[in-house]
């Protein structure tokens, strides 16, 4: 099969909020992104998911989009974006922008027509229904907390959220919607981006009946029956027909809920729906059985190697995975999976990366990623802007499943706004993030952690990601290889084999902070060592902490 460009590819998300301010507001803008693609190259990604810079009134940071040809005001302007896109293209830069279609703001002009009156030709545009014994339409709880349904007085009927009440969801069984959203997207594609990040895109067609949920511990009912709901392949499927096809694109769907088997439709490689998607699977690994994502973590090695393994080998040959560990909505990975202990951070931030960019499929790079960026020392939940940990923390406290403290070592261990805080440029003030006050605080460690440290040191967190991304571009065995787990049940190592021909690849990986014994397999025994995160790799018989090594046979 011929190769598509996404597949060698890695990807750099930039949370357009938070990466550069240019103008002294304390939000990050377009104008400063276009002054920091360089870096964005010096790093070696080629492409990146710029997050939504619609225009929006910012109830979830642009997810809320009220015109989806308009910047968000905060940003700048049409023409700061065409700059930016020209910029990144002349340095061989590619951009994917966010696609936040399962529902828009209800400042959107769509909406504002659709709640104006039952007859209004917009109101099918939106989900509305009758309310039932005097309450909502059925059980579900939004994302966000609270019911996913919201009653509006003008037309005594309610309609449907499944995130915030300022963001509506579309009716996408409605064909004028779906016209509407692919014109939209056949719009920017004419302008030149190259490809689309599809947000939540698995919860697009409601079941049938919107029957109640499953409920949960905050007692609203489990909106999982929209996850790969009747017709979601077929609208993708139209979408593609319609408009994808006529272009040469990475697509990447969010598909909360997706299983691997219906990964196979979405990502598959007869190039029908889209190049991949984003699994939930793998960042649910650590969550709580009961209280899930937003209450203490529960580390558990095995099942996170069992799960991204069944991945791996799921996928070969038919579809396509994406990789990733950090984005905008999960803490950062090395507070999560590694330490922040100044003698093992880095150690920890190589060993991680390492251990999914040696994998098949995309990798995504969060920013800040590269760095080795941490949580942050949240020390009061009011501090906290995200409203998604914050809705699950009021729901979850008014039941009596969490005390203030422990939402506080919530908010420590899984907000959002964890990879939110700005990027890390310097040891300047504010990070040399904004020369005013930033929207959310930076974090204290930008003393040590920062881009400008690490771009003049060879043994950096930045060279050790510039190494790996390079790595992918030369080994085809990095890209193809067969995927072989090897020791699943051993609680600290994540080894596995990449295999394509005559060559393979051994990935040692060691996820804890005490030496483990390991004797790697004969047939490693003489093999060049391709990348390790320690100055003198591999002695016999064992691991050091967090360390990890790469042994290549050909
Ligand atoms: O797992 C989840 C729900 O079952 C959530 O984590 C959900 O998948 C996730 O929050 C969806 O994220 C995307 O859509 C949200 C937005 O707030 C996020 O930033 C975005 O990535 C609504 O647009
Ligand atoms: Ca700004």
């Amino acid at each position: 099969m011929k190769e598509k460009w996404w597949q060698r590819s890695v990807v750099y998300q930039i949370y357009p909020r938070s990466f550069q301010d240019s103008n002294g507001d304390g939000i990050g803008d377009l104008k400063g992104i276009t002054s920091r693609l360089e870096y964005v190259r010096e790093l070696g990604a080629d492409t990146i998911w710029l997050s939504p810079v619609y225009k929006s009134p910012n109830d979830d940071n642009g997810y809320d989009i009220s015109d989806y040809q308009d910047i968000m005001t905060e940003f700048g302007t049409m023409a700061d974006f065409d700059e930016m896109l020209e910029k990144a293209h002349s340095l061989g830069l590619k951009i994917v922008m966010d696609l936040v279609v399962n529902h828009s703001s209800d400042e959107h002009k769509w909406f504002i027509e659709s709640r104006s009156s039952k007859d209004n030709p917009y109101r099918d545009y939106y989900i509305w229904r009758e309310g039932k014994n005097g309450g909502a339409p059925n059980n579900w709880g939004s994302c966000f907390g609270g019911s996913a349904w919201q009653y509006d007085e003008k037309t005594d009927m309610y309609y449907l959220h499944l995130f915030s009440k300022k963001q509506p969801d579309l009716n996408w069984d409605n064909p004028v919607v779906r016209d509407e959203v692919f014109n939209m997207m056949d719009w920017w594609l004419k302008k030149g981006i190259d490809g689309f990040r599809m947000d939540v895109i698995s919860l697009i067609s409601k079941p049938e009946g919107l029957p109640d949920g499953k409920p949960g511990p905050n007692g609203y009912g489990s909106y999982e029956l929209c996850a790969n709901g009747p017709h979601v392949h077929e609208y993708l499927r139209e979408m593609n027909r319609r408009v994808l096809s006529k272009y040469d694109l990475l697509t990447v769907g969010e598909a909360a809920g997706v299983t691997l088997e219906e990964a196979k439709s979405y990502a598959n490689l007869d190039g029908s729906e889209l190049s991949m998607v984003f699994q939930f699977e793998h960042a649910s690994a650590d969550c709580d059985p009961v209280l899930g994502r937003y209450a203490r973590q529960h580390k558990n090695l095995p099942l996170l190697k069992e799960i991204l393994s069944r991945w791996q080998n799921g996928l070969e040959g038919i579809a396509w995975n994406s990789l990733y560990w950090d984005n905008h909505d999960q803490p950062r990975v090395v507070s999560r999976y590694g330490s922040e202990k100044p003698e093992y951070r880095e150690l920890s931030a190589k060993m991680l990366a390492t251990c999914l960019h040696m994998m098949q499929g995309t990798p995504y790079v969060y920013q800040g990623e590269e760095l080795g960026m941490t949580n942050y020392p949240w020390t009061s939940i009011d501090e906290i802007n995200d409203i998604e940990s914050l809705g699950n923390y009021r729901d979850f406290h008014a039941k009596g499943l969490m005390t203030e403290a422990e939402g506080l070592e919530m908010m420590r261990q899984r907000s959002r706004d964890n990879a939110r805080t700005p990027m890390q440029w310097d040891d300047g003030p504010e990070a040399g993030f904004t020369t005013g006050t930033p929207w959310l605080p930076v974090n204290p460690n930008h003393t040590v952690i920062n881009a400008a440290e690490q771009r003049t040191r060879p043994d950096s967190v930045f060279h050790y990601y510039q190494r790996l991304i390079a790595l992918r571009r030369e080994l085809d065995v990095i890209v193809y290889g067969h995927y072989e787990l090897l020791e699943p049940e051993h609680p600290a190592l994540f080894v596995y084999t990449r295999t394509l021909g005559d060559e393979s690849l051994l990935v040692v990986c060691n996820f804890a902070e005490s030496e483990q014994a390991y004797e790697i397999p004969a047939a490693y025994r003489d093999a060049e060592i391709l990348i390790a995160n320690y100055a003198d790799p591999a002695p016999a018989g064992k691991l050091r902490p967090w360390e990890s090594v790469v042994y290549r046979r050909r």
